[in-house]
């Protein structure tokens, strides 16, 4: 990385001029309490302790425009229409449909995002081992797009070769297997965009004898390149920067916690996932219910993910981050709030 290039993302926290972050994502400025004029984009508003103020942001996003706010992501499971097929197998219909759609990712500022299901990321679907499922894919955008899962299916179900053109739309049917942690995420060239820009979203199946009873939340971490020149911005999970360290995520102490956690992190090679004060369980791609290892750090590829399993003794304000430091300060950053 050209320390160039790092001077100009991080540029983006140092602006305290709306005009100039607008001006420098070539996004549309969005209008506030009836004026052009919306709050600076003050970082530095948001401070832990004594030491230097963390960045962030110095209000909330919108969540109502979004069209979705992260803090419902976290538990917001998309089961599909159940039914049962002659022999008694379970048959999941889905509906995804992709879209053209500024979402406020920046306090005052629209990212020019495709998305599915109006939302970054799209629905977290979820199986059991075994179903049948059945993908309505329609393609709202200007763009064509597929939905290609990771998973075991037939090649014509890949969403690789058969490419859906705007206005269009293609079941997919497969079979839900294996059993653990997966993905989804649009194929159509130039990839690299078609998944900067938002298309991607959680694919869980659940074990026949599913896992112990748990406070269960999906985590999708990936970054924002809302000036388009292939250097992320932002850093984020579930789609809204410092969300989680604005809206702490309530847990219990004692409780066991289970997070899914995907990486579909563009542009860079790694991602990372560190807990505070707390080691956890690990499971690579969920595919096994054996942990294979005992952590508090864990670092993914582009597409890997993994099943994270811990509790919390004592209670109190706990932060979980990237420990990539630089994602960390350019928003991907939380808190755990365990209540007692
Ligand atoms: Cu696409």
């Amino acid at each position: 990385m050209k320390p160039s290039r790092r001077a100009g993302r991080r540029d983006f926290l140092r602006m305290s001029g709306y005009g100039a972050l607008a001006v420098a994502m070539g996004a549309a400025a969005l209008p506030r309490d009836g004026t052009r004029k919306a709050p600076a984009f003050a970082p530095g508003l948001h401070a832990h302790g004594d030491g230097p103020p963390m960045p962030g942001f110095n209000r909330e996003v919108d969540h109502i425009a979004n069209g979705f706010n992260p803090s419902d992501t976290l538990t917001d499971f998309d089961y599909g229409v159940v039914s049962t097929l002659p022999g008694g197998r379970t048959l999941r219909e889905y509906r995804l449909f992709s879209g053209d759609k500024d979402i406020e990712v920046a306090p005052g500022a629209a990212f020019p995002a495709w998305v599915y299901n109006g939302r970054l990321p799209g629905p977290t679907l979820r199986a059991r081992e075994g179903d049948l499922l059945r993908v309505h894919f329609t393609n709202g955008s200007a763009h064509p797009h597929t939905v290609h899962f990771h998973g075991v299916h037939p090649a014509n179900m890949d969403g690789v070769f058969e490419v859906v053109q705007p206005g269009e739309s293609f079941t997919y049917e497969f079979d839900a297997d294996p059993f653990g942690l997966h993905l989804y995420h649009c194929h159509v060239m130039p990839l690299a965009k078609h998944i900067a820009k938002g298309l991607y979203g959680a694919f869980i199946i659940d074990p026949a004898q599913g896992r112990p009873p748990a406070h269960e939340m999906v985590m999708v971490m990936h970054g924002l390149d809302v000036d388009f020149d292939g250097v992320n911005d932002f850093y984020a999970v579930n789609g809204i920067p410092f969300h989680y360290d604005r809206n702490p995520i309530p847990i219990k102490a004692g409780e066991l916690v289970r997070v899914y956690l995907v990486n579909i992190l563009e542009f860079d090679l790694l991602n990372s996932f560190h807990l505070h004060a707390n080691f956890f369980h690990y499971y690579p791609t969920g595919t096994s219910l054996t942990p294979s290892e005992f952590t508090d750090t864990v670092i993914q590829g582009q597409a890997q993910r993994g099943i994270l399993e811990f509790r919390y003794t004592y209670p109190g304000r706990y932060m979980f981050h990237a420990h990539i430091t630089e994602f960390t300060e350019l928003g991907w950053t939380g808190l755990f709030d365990v209540a007692a």
